[in-house]
């Protein structure tokens, strides 16, 4: 069977067939480890996968002479609406290596520059929004309104278009769908072989069908206006050569790569918000540390206007933002195989092709953390901490050529928006409150409000 991992020296088996899944495969995942430990094989239905959280295991994964990205069975279930866009492309699909090397341009550092003022034009936003709920004394929903801010953002920046998503009530329909689209993608892995599905498959079917006519206007909105020389994410799609071969990316990739950025540009940076807001709330004392380090830009400036340089300064509230991407790492696990018969970590054969999924929270949770990993404590990414620890012990943008490209697009605008809300709000969170993680292949804070009542700066 090729999906059998077999019998592998000091890796236990754990059949969760009798149970399933569930709603929560990877918190699943992350309990079988606290009882096993960080290498084991999942046996569901006699399909077999094995994951890792050990640092040194991952440390050897993450050797791309040896090792690449593998499209696992959720991805080949997202292949069904985003086919060879980026994020899930087979590595010698031509179309992965020219779309790279097109839309590099875009994620340099110097890019973000240009986005940073449509980052603020949303940022305020979400800003005249929660004015209003905190006059109102309403609590605000913290992962729709990150939702609600970061699509607004990818859409504008990356595409011109705008969802107009603080206008609206209820979440963009785009949102919904693509929800029941990973959602599908992911419980689709737990079916028990036999059943009928058809249903969910249709509705599938129907919501994917939904995301291609979005997509089909966000690029007639473009061609319609002739922008096509802009160089946004979209002018690139549609204009720039393939600095080898001068061609430009096929009409149907263009339909994939936009479809891949509006889903990956926006679902997990609104996640990492979400859950740096709830640990901020939960810790008063970091809570003023970054709010110190607003007043320290800002002062009393009752409407900052932070400049691209500023968000550099914020080195502390960047701090923060990695702890809560170590405690839920929102896109929690990344695929390896192996590219020829090897031992990884110099003690488990894996046979060429064999995959291995790294499951980051774990990773992010092993001895290389301390005593205390379940400790929300941003001075784990002081300069000097930093120096001292592994590499590749912290991985939430996955590793090598394959690793997240919107890395410093995601890092630069929820940087952004973190200190100007605690620069301007007091955060309430509600005392009854339970994390408690909702799971659509990426990682929310369910149900999580805050209330909120405006600051001076001094206090
Ligand atoms: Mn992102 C790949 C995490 C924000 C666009 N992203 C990945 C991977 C991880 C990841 C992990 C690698 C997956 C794998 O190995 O299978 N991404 C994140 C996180 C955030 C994030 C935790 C926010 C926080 N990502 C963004 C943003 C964009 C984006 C913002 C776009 C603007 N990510 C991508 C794309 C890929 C990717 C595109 C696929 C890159 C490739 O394979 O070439």
């Amino acid at each position: 069977h090729p999906d059998r991992a077999g019998t592998l020296p000091g890796v236990p088996v754990v059949d969760i067939t009798a149970t399933g899944p569930g709603r929560t495969p990877l918190q699943q995942v992350m309990g079988l480890m606290r009882t096993h430990g960080p290498v084991l094989v999942r046996r569901l239905h006699g399909r077999d996968a094995m994951f890792v959280a050990d640092a040194d295991l991952v440390a050897d994964l993450a050797d791309e002479e040896r090792f690449a990205k593998h499209i696992g069975p959720a991805l080949e279930n997202v292949r069904h609406f985003t086919a060879d866009g980026l994020f899930t492309a087979y590595n010698d699909e031509p179309n992965w290596a020219k779309a790279h090397d097109i839309l590099m341009p875009a994620f340099a550092l110097g890019s973000m520059r240009t986005y940073h003022p449509v980052m603020l034009r949303v940022a305020h936003r979400l800003i005249e929004s929660w004015d209003r709920a905190a006059r109102d004394g309403r609590a605000v929903d913290v992962p729709d309104d990150m939702t609600r801010m970061t699509l607004d953002t990818i859409g504008l920046a990356g595409f011109g278009y705008d969802f107009g998503s603080f206008e609206r009530d209820e979440p963009h329909p785009f949102v919904e769908s693509m929800v029941r689209c990973l959602e599908w993608s992911m419980t689709r892995l737990a079916r028990t072989p036999g059943r009928d599905h058809s249903a969910a498959d249709a509705a599938f079917r129907a919501d994917a069908d939904y995301l291609a006519g979005v997509v089909d206007d966000v690029i007639a909105a473009r061609t319609g206006t002739d922008q096509s020389g802009a160089e946004d994410l979209l002018g690139l799609m549609l204009s720039a050569p393939h600095p080898a071969d001068g061609t430009t990316l096929d009409a149907a990739n263009i339909r994939n790569q936009v479809i891949t950025f509006l889903i990956a540009g926006h679902e997990t940076t609104s996640g990492a918000m979400s859950f740096a807001l709830y640990y901020l709330a939960k810790h008063p004392a970091v809570l003023r540390l970054v709010q110190r380090e607003a007043d320290a830009l800002w002062g009393g400036a009752a409407d900052p206007e932070p400049t691209y340089d500023d968000i550099g300064r914020l080195t502390y509230t960047r701090q923060v933002l990695n702890e809560a991407l170590r405690l839920w790492p929102t896109a929690a696990a990344f695929s390896r195989h192996a590219r020829e018969d090897t031992l990884l970590g110099g003690r488990i054969p894996l046979a060429a092709g064999q995959a291995v999924s790294v499951l980051v929270p774990m990773l992010h949770r092993q001895p290389v953390w301390g005593d205390n990993p379940e400790l929300f404590d941003p001075e784990r990414f002081s300069a000097e901490a930093e120096a001292a620890r592994p590499v590749h012990a912290f991985k939430p943008f996955g590793t090598g050529e394959r690793a997240c490209i919107g890395r410093q697009f995601a890092l630069h605008e929820a940087t952004m928006l973190l200190a100007m809300l605690v620069h301007r709000y007091r955060l309430h969170e509600n005392a009854e409150y339970r994390l408690t993680v909702k799971e659509t292949l990426t990682l929310k804070p369910e149900g999580f409000t805050l209330t909120l009542t405006p600051r001076t700066p001094a206090d």
